[in-house]
């Protein structure tokens, strides 16, 4: 059986914009998982430390016969394949980060894995290119995506790219 899930995608190093892209196709490539759509790519200012770059950010659409964490292992995979290096630092500049923001309409709690994101709610790099794909959504607690985009101001953010298409 197969699940919707939403994935949250951001980097500021090494050339962000590729790196969404190389995620993108790599999403693509998983094993049990089809690729439905992608955001356009957000640029922002980091939320967090502010002596760093900019980030860019997107969310993706997938379809994955893959359990929770089966999925956030091939994502933790894919961080590395693409030069992630885990630093003590919390909230410092990364080269790839995938999240899994919602898994189909599961709410899940457990040591290395919560869904929905636990930040995702006040994050507009996020709220924003997830009501690009789908402004209607209404999140497992039964909160509407309007709802939480109405207390999350923009604040700069702003679309600068279409996802290149896959394939
Ligand atoms: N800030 C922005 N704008 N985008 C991110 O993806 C992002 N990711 C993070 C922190 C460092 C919290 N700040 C961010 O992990």
């Amino acid at each position: 059986m197969s699940h919707r899930c939403h994935i949250g995608l951001g980097s500021n190093q090494a050339e962000p914009r590729a790196q969404l892209r190389q995620a993108c196709e790599s999403l693509a490539a998983l094993a049990g998982t089809r690729l439905l759509r992608c955001s356009r790519l957000y640029r922002s200012a980091p939320m967090g430390p502010q002596d760093q770059p900019d980030y860019v950010n997107a969310v993706a659409l997938i379809d994955t016969t893959l359990t929770p964490l089966a999925l956030l292992d091939a994502l933790q995979a894919i961080e590395q394949q693409q030069g992630r290096q885990r630093k003590a630092e919390r909230w410092g500049p990364r080269t790839l980060d995938l999240d899994i923001l919602l898994y189909a309409n599961q709410q899940i709690d457990s040591d290395r894995l919560r869904v929905p994101h636990y930040h995702m709610h006040a994050r507009p790099f996020v709220l924003y290119p997830l009501a690009e794909l789908d402004p209607d959504l209404i999140l497992p607690d039964g909160t509407p995506l309007q709802h939480l985009l109405q207390n999350c101001p923009a604040q700069g953010i702003e679309a600068i790219a279409d996802m290149p298409a896959q394939g």
